[in-house]
């Protein structure tokens, strides 16, 4: 018998537990930092973002004339971003250091100097 009320209990903390989980990990430290992002001929802004090393981050990346890419090779990610299409990026950086991104869709003569750098430190 006791052991049997035990079990519903121990369950109804379980479902409480689960009822509250969204709310409390949205509001955890390590939930996903969200950074906006906007393109247009021939520049990101911002053109350089701050990260903590082991912090998960989302880039939303918005244009504001063309389709544009924003590609990180040495961090393994790349995105289009069309007009009606924004791109994202999500990810955790696991190094510190500079990554310099690059536009990797053609988008006219200024393409090749379109950079976005992330600056990630501890
Ligand atoms: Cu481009």
């Amino acid at each position: 018998m006791k052991t049997k009320i035990l079990k519903a209990l121990a369950l109804a903390n379980l479902l409480t537990l689960c009822s509250v989980m969204p709310t409390s990990l949205a509001l955890a430290a390590d939930a996903p930092k969200t950074i906006a992002v906007s393109v247009k001929r021939f520049a990101y802004e911002p053109s350089k973002i701050n990260l903590k090393k082991g912090q998960p981050v989302v880039l939303e990346i918005t244009t504001e004339d063309v389709a544009h890419g924003l590609k990180f090779k040495e961090l393994n990610l790349n995105t289009k971003i069309e007009k009606d299409k924004p791109g994202e990026l999500s990810f955790t950086p696991m190094q510190t250091g500079d990554f310099v991104g690059h536009c990797s869709v053609f988008c006219g003569s200024g393409h090749g100097s379109m950079t976005l750098t992330l600056h990630v430190t501890e």
